[in-house]
């Protein structure tokens, strides 16, 4: 079994004694390891990669809200000429909370949430190489966002903007504390994304099912690892710019200091290092979805796999090697420029690559139209859309007339909103049935997706004509008499439409809850997570599948027959049964082991925002949040790694009792 932490009776600590004999010591009983907890408190002390990624669902879908009533105040504001919904103050709080929420809170996670449920599902593993810190990323990144939403109430939220440009962000202009939560939080966050991210990538690469080389990997899976890398790679340089920052506002360092030297273009470098490669890893997972739902509702396997993927990894490659473009209004000089122009564009060829495969994927194949199938048709489409704004700006002397115009507003809207969101939402439309045991309606949500996709258009697609009209973007008024009333106005009301599509969703939940069918493979899927239960057992697979196919499930269900022609041999329903023969012949007498709950990785992440706001408004405070970590930290490293309990007892007699011990 690949959890490790389950496979060793004694204690952590327990070595074999130098005689060659094992010597087996009791677990620690300092600090003893929960069985079960129940209720809330399940959820609090879990470390199931399946419950984490539904916390990382409801809390991204919560930090929405938080990010979109923004936006609507900005819309409201921008609706017509010299509007007075709010100061130009407000305005600046509210647009870098919109953008820093929506990207750090909101697509990220929701990244997270479908990589951590889905991962160990599609790889035939238990659970992550390392539950406990799993669900350290998990709250980490809930209280950072947290702390970040404090700001409103504690003297202002920030105002420079989602890429807080230094100088710009230095004390001088931007003296609230606002700034200085923008840079905790980013360091906290950080911490998660970071953690998370060498957890999974050595789950990716260890925890596989026999048989399931790298090339039998789920589409999704790969477009998780090559998402993991990014962040490794791309987080540290923001830590560090945003550790410079606040040593910058809070110590008087002189990093960002012109006037004492500093380079004013530093930030911006650290930055878009940073800042280039995130784009890419908040709309790979969603790619990586689509790919997923695509061959499924087109009856059809996912054209060019590996293209696919390897197009994946050379968009990571290259991604690192592009961030100037977003600086050459900057005077970066003719050579550099050039350089970046020519990286950029080669960069869409690998992007367009993916868009061939999803286009060949639907080519013939007979289509079903659910909603999670529009919605990964409309992020081709405007996905496709973006992407070739965006190769517009690599043309570097027509960006230089786009940079911060509405233009670019729209473009990133076409490739966040359009691309991202939509493929998350065609992700919760088709994983749904197997998380939750139901479908959601399909009526419903076919009102969800027209509302929405009109809602995104008209409140993004005008802002293209806007930009190049030269609406600046980030002004909170504009006089009348510009010729730029009526898309504003135009944009406003869909962003009205598009924010009342997500209650459409809200409703749908609630109406389809009811409808529990759990069945095993609804939309006769294809990879081995629809081959357990619905929802599947804390332990996830009571037999792990042995892989022999890329779409390991759909193999078993179909085969060719003396005439090469295509017929089903098994229902979905069928092959989840045989499995489960299978599984009590093998291992009626075994117990699974889950690897208990425990309580320190909130408490570890409940000391960071404690020490966030010690570090702004009392170094006291930050040495008692410092102590609840390390408290935490001691915490963890001397609980038995199992609990001491009676759950070695005899197998669980129903399903039901295996769940519980999750
Ligand atoms: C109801 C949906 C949304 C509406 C109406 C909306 C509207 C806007 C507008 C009008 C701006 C420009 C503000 C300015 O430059 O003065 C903006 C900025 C931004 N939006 Fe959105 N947006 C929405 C959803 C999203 C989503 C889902 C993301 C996802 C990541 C996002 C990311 C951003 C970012 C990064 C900025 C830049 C903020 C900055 O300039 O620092 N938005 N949004
Ligand atoms: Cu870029």
């Amino acid at each position: 079994m690949a959890i490790v932490e389950q496979d060793r009776p004694a204690g952590p600590l327990a070595l074999p004694a130098g005689d060659g004999e094992h010597r087996e010591r009791e677990p620690l009983g300092v600090f003893s390891r929960p069985v079960h907890a129940r209720g809330w408190r399940s959820w609090l002390f879990t470390v199931d990669h399946k419950r984490i990624g539904i916390m990382y669902g409801a809390a991204a879908l919560f930090f929405l809200i938080l990010g979109g009533v923004p936006a609507l105040l900005i819309r409201a504001q921008l609706a017509g000429p010299n509007g007075t919904v709010l100061t130009a103050d407000q305005y600046n709080q509210v647009m870098t909370m919109h953008g820093t929420v929506m990207i750090f809170l909101v697509v990220m996670p929701i990244g997270a949430c479908f990589i951590n449920y889905l991962v160990p599902l599609q790889i035939g593993a238990r659970d992550v190489a390392f539950p406990r810190l799993n669900a350290l990323s998990f709250w980490t990144f809930l209280f950072g966002g947290l702390f970040l939403n404090l700001s409103w109430i504690l003297g202002g939220a920030p105002d420079g903007g989602w890429f807080s440009y230094a100088p710009n962000t230095g004390v001088v202009f931007s003296p609230t504390h606002g700034m200085d939560f923008w840079a905790l939080t980013i360091i906290i966050t950080g911490i998660a994304s970071s953690v998370g991210a060498v957890n999974l990538i050595v789950t990716m690469l260890n925890m596989r099912a026999p048989g399931m080389s790298l090339m039998r990997m789920p589409i999704f899976t790969w477009m998780a690892l090559v998402t993991q890398f990014l962040l490794l790679f791309a987080i540290p340089v923001l830590t560090v710019a945003a550790f410079l920052l606040f040593f910058d506002r809070r110590f008087g360092a002189n990093f960002f200091d012109v006037s004492q030297g500093a380079d004013p273009l530093l930030w911006q470098h650290l930055f878009w290092i940073f800042g280039h490669p995130e784009v890419y890893l908040m709309i790979l997972p969603a790619f990586g979805i689509v790919s997923e739902v695509l061959p499924v509702f087109a009856r059809k396997p996912l054209f060019g796999y590996p293209f696919v993927v390897f197009s994946g990894v050379a968009i990571a490659f290259m991604g690192f090697g592009v961030w100037a473009h977003h600086m050459f209004a900057s005077g970066l000089g003719p050579v550099s420029v050039a350089a970046f122009a020519l990286a950029t564009m080669f960069i869409a060829v690998p992007t367009g690559v993916k868009i061939i495969n999803w286009v060949a994927t639907m080519w013939g194949g007979r289509l079903k139209f659910d909603p999670a199938m529009l919605f990964a048709i409309a992020l081709v489409l405007q996905f496709t859309l973006g992407g070739l704004s965006g190769v517009t700006h690599a043309i570097a002397p027509a960006d230089t007339q786009q940079t911060d115009t509405y233009y670019i507003v729209a473009h990133f809207h076409y490739v966040l909103f359009g691309g991202a969101l939509f493929g998350f939402v065609a992700g919760w439309y088709f994983w749904w049935p197997k998380v939750f045991g139901y479908k959601l309606n399909r009526t419903l949500g076919l009102v969800h997706f027209w509302w929405m996709v009109i809602g995104f258009n008209l409140t993004f697609g005008f802002m293209h004509i806007l930009g190049l009209q030269g609406m600046p973007r980030r002004i909170y008024t504009y006089a009348d008499g510009m010729g730029w009333n009526l898309w504003n106005m135009v944009s406003t009301a869909g962003a009205f439409i598009l924010a009342t599509s997500f209650i459409v969703f809200f409703v749908n939940i609630f109406v389809s809850r009811k409808h529990k069918t759990h069945e095993v493979d609804p939309w006769d899927a294809r990879s081995i997570e629809w081959m357990t239960s619905s929802p599947p057992p804390a332990h996830n697979f009571d037999e792990i599948p042995v892989v022999h196919h890329l779409d390991e499930f759909w193999y078993r269900k179909y085969a060719e027959d003396d005439d090469g022609q295509l017929v089903q041999i098994a229902t979905g329903d069928e092959v989840y049964r045989k499995e489960l023969a299978q599984a009590e012949q093998d291992h009626a007498a075994e117990h699974m082991h889950m690897p208990s709950v425990s309580y320190w990785p909130i408490v570890f992440s409940a000391g960071l925002p404690l020490v966030g706001l010690g570090m702004i408004f009392n170094l006291g405070l930050a040495v008692l949040g410092g102590l609840v970590s390390l408290v935490a930290l001691f915490g963890w490293v001397l609980e038995p790694s199992v609990a001491p309990e009676d759950s070695h007892g005899p197998a669980p007699a129903s399903e039901e009792e295996a769940v519980s011990v999750g």
